[in-house]
Parts: C-alpha cells; structure tokens; sequence
C-alpha cells in the first residue's frame, strides 16, 4: 500500500547515539577520551560490542574478535560491559527526546524513531526539534547523538548514519527524489551482500537504477521481495511509528555447564524451565493468546534445532514431546535447553510481514 501523500506530510526523526557504549565510558572516566577504547570481552576468545571512533581509525568495529582489534592497534583498551549504566543514560536520552513528542520508537538502547508531525514546538520545525535534541543531550547529558529527519522511516535511518558521528542529516520531501536516485542499494533494508552482489550483476547499483525497473518487473523476478525493493528505491515507506511493540514470543533458556547426557537427563530439566517461563508469562502485563509451544536444543557441536506445535495452552506433556523431538534429530550431548510460547500477534504481524517481507534475510535472492 504506497501512499505518497502521507509519505511527504510525516516528519519523522532517527536518533542514534554515538559509539554509545564506549561514549558512555568516556563520560564516566575523561581521561579515556582521545585514546583508543572499546568495550566487550577481553578474554582471548572476548568480542567487542563497540569502540570510539579513535579506535575505528585503526579499522576496529563492532563484532569484532577482541584479538584481532588487538592486533591492529595493540594500545587498544577494552573495557567490560556495564549494562545497566547504559540503560540509566538511554532512560536520559529518552527523557530528552519525550519533550518534543510521546510518539517514540525505540529500537535499541541508543536508536529511537520519533514522529513528530503536527508538534508545535520550535515552529514545528523538525530540523530545529532534532538539533534542539542533540544540543539538549549533549549539554545535560555529555554525550553525542547523531540525527536524521525525513518523511519517513526508511529516509530518516539512512540520514542519521550519513553525518555521523554528532552530525545531522536533514532529507526534506522535495529532495527525497535527488537523495534516493544516487542511494547505493546495499542502504535497502534486508539488501545484504548476497542480494547486493546479486543486484549488481544485474547491473542495479543505485537505487535510480532500480527505480528503471516497473514494479511488476521487479516482483516476476525477486517475488514479494521485488515490492519492497521498489517501494524503498522510490524512497517510499509508509510504515508508522509504533510505540508499542508487540511481543511475538516468550522464552526461557539455560546453558548447561556440563552437557545433558541423554534424552531422560533433557526431560528432567524441562519442569524448572517451564515453571521460569509460566513466572514470566505471568507477570506479562498485556499479550496476545498463545499460538505455539516450542523446544530449543542446542547440542555440544553448537548445532541447534528447535520443534514446535500449534496449541492453546501449552501443557507439560507437549513439551516432553517437543523435547524427545529436538533431541532425536541430533542424539547427541546437549548444552543448552529452552522452552517458549509463541504469541498470536494477529493482523499486525501479518500486515507487517507483507510490507517486509525479508527483513534481513538474503535468502529469497539466492
Ligand atoms: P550501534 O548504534 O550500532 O553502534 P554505536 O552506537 O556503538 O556506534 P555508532 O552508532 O556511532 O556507529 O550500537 C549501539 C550499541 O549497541 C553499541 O554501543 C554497543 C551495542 N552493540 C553490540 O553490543 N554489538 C554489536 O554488534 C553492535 C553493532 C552494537
Ligand atoms: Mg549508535
């Protein structure tokens, strides 16, 4: 469902903390600024959740064994992960980006979608909302974020990752056509290397070379995915702001110190793991009814498998079922067991799988 009118009338913000857990770092201890730092595992099998950007010159990224970023910059320092300190400046940044408007999206600690259509605020400015922002959590927080404001979604992700770090990027609706017709196709949602290596054998580089495509083209030869490559190479997202998401799942896992032997040792541990999950379904505030029950096995080779079936309430029977299952597809020692429910979500979800239709999969391409 394209829908350009509404498309150019949205004014929507993506705000994405810089280096944000090593910015965090360097807040609580100064003298850490201007050298290389990152913050993951040290140990020697230990990888970095991120760096600052110092560390970057030397090629470091997130992801990144430890080991190797130690080779490329030996006076790396790393740092262990403090989680609920950065969670206390997310719920700051949060505060911040609440005056400006309550239709917010986070996506992680550090990112958050914000609609701020119709807000009066700063003349209804978004470019001044999005500075005032920066500006805000900067000054009364010390840290910075870099900002993207566009039509929609899809625009204002791509705008904040293009002046970073504490930078701006601004894609109003008449320079929406322009921005998207030199975009690189590897800025497409769910376009990986595969499917970008994929696209440039047929030529298509930038999103103007897509759009030379009609829309029925492109979906005879990528299926529904072809829909979603034309909708975002026109630089047309019509998705909204959803303050709240809806939990698809429930689970509850443990990774065993010495692996489970046998099917019988995998069903003996099923009732506390069970019994944690009921707890957490418990304390669920608002949830959809149950659609599924699922399994998880994870066996000593790091192999995985998981069985489900559809059910209404789930039963500790059918999880000894699911489990004896899991375990005859690989009968071999186990490390991890879970347990979990799936929600029945609905039209939301199917509506949402029909826009994207791969969010981050390769696989229809291949
Ligand atoms: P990002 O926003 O992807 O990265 P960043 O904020 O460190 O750097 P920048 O946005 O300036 O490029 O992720 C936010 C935090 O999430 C990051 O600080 C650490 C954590 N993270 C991981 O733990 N593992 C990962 O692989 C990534 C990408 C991020
Ligand atoms: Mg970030």
């Amino acid at each position: 469902m394209e829908n350009l009118e509404t498309d150019g009338l949205r004014k929507i913000i993506h705000v994405d903390c810089d280096s944000f857990y090593a910015s965090v770092e360097m807040l609580d201890d100064p003298s850490l600024r201007g050298r290389p730092i990152a913050v993951g595992g040290a140990s020697g099998r230990g990888v970095l959740c991120t760096c600052n950007y110092e560390a970057r010159k030397y090629g470091i990224r997130s992801a990144m064994p430890t080991a190797q970023a130690k080779k490329l910059c030996p006076d790396l320092l790393v740092l262990p992960v403090r989680m609920p300190r950065y969670k206390e400046v997310s719920a700051r940044v949060k505060r911040i980006m609440q005056r400006y408007t309550d239709q917010i999206e986070p996506l992680s600690l550090d990112e958050a979608y914000l609609d701020v259509t119709g807000q009066q605020h700063l003349h209804g400015s978004a470019t001044l909302m999005a500075e005032a922002i920066r500006r805000e959590v900067e000054h009364n927080i010390g840290i910075t974020v870099s900002a993207g404001v566009a039509p929609n979604k899809f625009l204002a992700k791509i705008a904040s990752d293009w002046n970073k770090p504490n930078g701006l990027c601004v894609i109003p609706p008449e320079k929406v056509p322009g921005f998207v017709v030199q975009l690189p196709v590897d800025k497409i949602h769910g376009v990986g290397r595969v499917t970008c290596q994929k696209l440039n054998q047929l030529g298509l580089h930038t999103c103007g070379d897509v759009q030379r495509y009609s829309k029925l083209a492109l979906i005879e030869r990528f299926g529904k995915f072809g829909e979603h490559l034309y909708q975002l190479a026109h630089g047309i997202d019509s998705r909204s702001v959803r303050t709240h998401r809806e939990r698809k799942s429930l689970s509850v896992e443990r990774t065993y110190s010495r692996d489970l032997s046998g099917l019988d040792h995998c069903i003996g541990q099923l009732p506390r793991l069970i019994e944690e999950m009921n707890a957490r379904l418990q304390r669920l505030n608002t949830r959809a009814p149950i659609r599924k029950s699922f399994v998880k096995v994870k066996f000593h080779d790091f192999t995985s498998t998981t069985m489900e079936c559809c059910v209404e309430e789930p039963a500790p029977g059918i999880y000894e079922q699911l489990c004896s299952d899991a375990y005859q597809r690989g009968n071999r020692p186990v490390r991890l067991l879970g347990v979990g429910v799936r929600f029945d979500t609905g039209e939301a979800s199917s509506r949402q799988l029909s826009l994207w239709p791969l969010p981050t999969d390769d696989a229809a391409l291949l």
